[in-house]
């Protein structure tokens, strides 16, 4: 009689459900064996949303379920299992013992933490451990390293462009931008109409699976920042599906056009909120622009939309994902502009009475959901404001937030709000005054302060915040092209303006505690 072949352990993580994933594409479903498991060092090495907990475990227990239905052996571990050892690495070595398998096959994780530890897997389970690129991206690491090579300063308008032609996306068959331009940036950043109604929301009643995992998760992480009331992501991909085609139908037509808006009570306007599940795995991004395009195509949206919507994915996601891959692990510790300020406690929901940072972290409280502008206009404006450290932001925008990974959270925290990188993903500090805030919501007119005052009792926190950042990294700004304009009026204003600009700042931070 032959000997019964071991099997191959396919080990999948919390953010690789998808069925197209590497790690199963060559799996015998009658020998294999998958590992999923969930882990306390994952659930608790930055103490994450419970939302985003939910979700997660949710979203894998799903998939597992799904997998049984397609005939695969799924080894589900859970947290609450006693014999649970926590850790991703020790819970593959057991299950290497527990199967008896001959070797073991991942795709490479989207946090360098836990690539690290990868590598260590093989000598902690006696077996081959084989990591496989993660094809789920338009851009390869390779390739994208490639494009970066030589260069001094990555932009990403060239980087999509050549994603753009790569991919077809948005061409005309003669090699030109569909309609002639590349980016429609212009027509798009409107003020919101006072009486423009928001699109419906999309939601998803929790099932069994889920009720079981939000009771699981309000009882491990009780102190945890966030609610679980009113769970109502989807967390499968045929409902993540539905939440594509529920965007497509109802907020893509004015997505360009409102992009940057923000409105109290008014939680998503015309965003899509597909990061979730673009991350997770439950949809694939060639899926959702391909939809958008062809949207577009059908009259259905018009080109700054379908344009404005396929550049954060083909364009953003892809570029900071690169560049995450390119300049770690040492991006994680680059602090160019020299902040250190403890992150202050209204982040964490000390109360605050800037009507803007209020609003903002209290849906993140109840969503696990900022849309983009108030993470980068608001709260991370004023972390780059302020001087937060850098390390201590980034754990706040990978702990908060339902799509919080390292390979994106990362490069929008150092590059994009807080230039710690210096210009190399942006060419500019993002930051502004409290006249933008004023200018893309409402949130200024039901505020205590007065966005028309720079100094003064009621004078808005940006407003002298900014002039006083602006002061303070002079010497390491002022050269820079893009800010030449707005140098030449702080030359311009007089010294006593300057001098009430800056001990009005100095009480404000010295007044700022990390308490909450
Ligand atoms: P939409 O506005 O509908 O955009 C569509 C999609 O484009 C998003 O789902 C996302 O996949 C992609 N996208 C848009 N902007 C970016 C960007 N700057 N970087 C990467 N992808 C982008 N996004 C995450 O997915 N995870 C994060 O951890 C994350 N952290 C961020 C931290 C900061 C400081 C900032 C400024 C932005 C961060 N973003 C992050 C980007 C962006 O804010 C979110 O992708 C977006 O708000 C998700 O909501 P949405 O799906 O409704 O987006
Ligand atoms: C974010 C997360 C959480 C909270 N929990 C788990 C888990 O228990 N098991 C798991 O496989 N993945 C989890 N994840 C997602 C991982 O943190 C993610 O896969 C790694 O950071 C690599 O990107
Ligand atoms: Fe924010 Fe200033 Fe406007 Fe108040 S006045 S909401 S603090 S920008």
């Amino acid at each position: 009689m032959r000997a019964k072949r071991k099997p191959v352990l396919r080990f999948i993580l919390g953010d690789q459900l998808s069925r197209g994933i590497a790690t199963l594409s060559d799996a015998d479903p009658r020998r294999d064996i998958v590992l999923m498991a969930e882990v306390a060092d994952e659930a608790s090495y930055v103490p994450h949303h419970p939302k985003k907990i939910a979700f997660i475990f949710s979203a894998m227990r799903h998939f597992a379920a799904e997998l049984r239905e397609a005939g695969f052996t799924v080894d589900y571990v859970t947290l609450d299992d006693p014999a649970n050892t926590g850790a991703f690495g020790s819970e593959l070595a057991r299950a290497v013992g527990r199967h008896g398998a001959a070797s073991v096959v991942v795709t490479h994780p989207g946090e360098w933490r836990v690539l690290h530890a990868m590598q260590g897997w093989e000598e902690g389970a006696g077996v081959p451990v084989e990591i496989r690129e993660d094809d789920r991206f338009f851009c390869s690491l390779s390739q994208f390293r490639s494009w970066a090579e030589g260069r001094r300063q990555l932009r990403m308008e060239f980087f999509y462009r050549e994603m753009r032609r790569g991919t077809g996306l948005l061409m005309e068959e003669d090699g030109t931008p569909a309609g002639g331009a590349w980016n429609y940036d212009v027509e798009n950043r409107k003020p919101l109409p006072a009486r423009l109604a928001s699109p419906p929301a999309f939601f998803v009643q929790p099932d069994a699976i889920t009720r079981a995992v939000l009771e699981l998760v309000a009882e491990r992480f009780p102190d945890n920042f966030g609610t679980l009331e009113g769970f109502d992501y989807a967390v499968t991909a045929r409902d993540a599906e539905r939440a594509l085609a529920h965007f497509v139908e109802h907020a893509l037509p004015s997505f360009g056009d409102y992009q940057d808006a923000m409105r109290q009570g008014e939680d998503r306007l015309f965003h899509s909120v597909l990061s979730p599940y673009l991350n997770a795995g439950l949809l694939d991004p060639r899926a959702v622009c391909a939809a958008v395009e062809t949207a577009w195509r059908d009259g259905m949206a018009p080109l700054n939309a379908a344009e404005g919507f396929i550049r954060q994915i083909l364009g953003w996601r892809e570029y900071v994902r690169g560049i995450y891959w390119l300049k770690m692990p040492d991006y994680a510790h680059t602090n160019r502009l020299g902040a250190y300020r403890p992150l202050p406690g209204l982040f964490w929901g000390a109360p605050t009475a800037m009507n803007c940072l209020h609003q903002c972290v209290d849906q993140t409280r109840r969503l696990a959901h900022a849309h983009h502008i108030q993470r980068l206009m608001v709260t991370g404006n004023f972390a780059l404001l302020i001087g937060a450290r850098p390390s201590e932001v980034a754990e706040w925008y990978l702990a908060v937030y339902i799509d919080a990974y390292e390979w994106v959270e990362l490069p929008n925290v150092q590059g994009m709000i807080l230039y710690a990188d210096g210009g190399y993903l942006g060419s500019k500090p993002y930051a502004a005054s409290g006249k933008y805030i004023d200018r893309m919501s409402d949130y200024c007119r039901h505020c205590r302060y007065d966005v028309k005052q720079t100094v003064g009792e009621r004078a808005c926190p940006f407003n002298f915040l900014y002039w006083n950042f602006l002061m303070e990294k002079a010497p390491m700004l002022q050269g820079n092209q893009r800010m030449t304009m707005i140098y030449a009026s702080l030359r311009r204003m007089d010294e006593a303006k300057k001098a009430a600009i800056q001990d009005q700042a100095a009480a404000f931070l010295g007044g700022l505690s990390s308490d909450y």
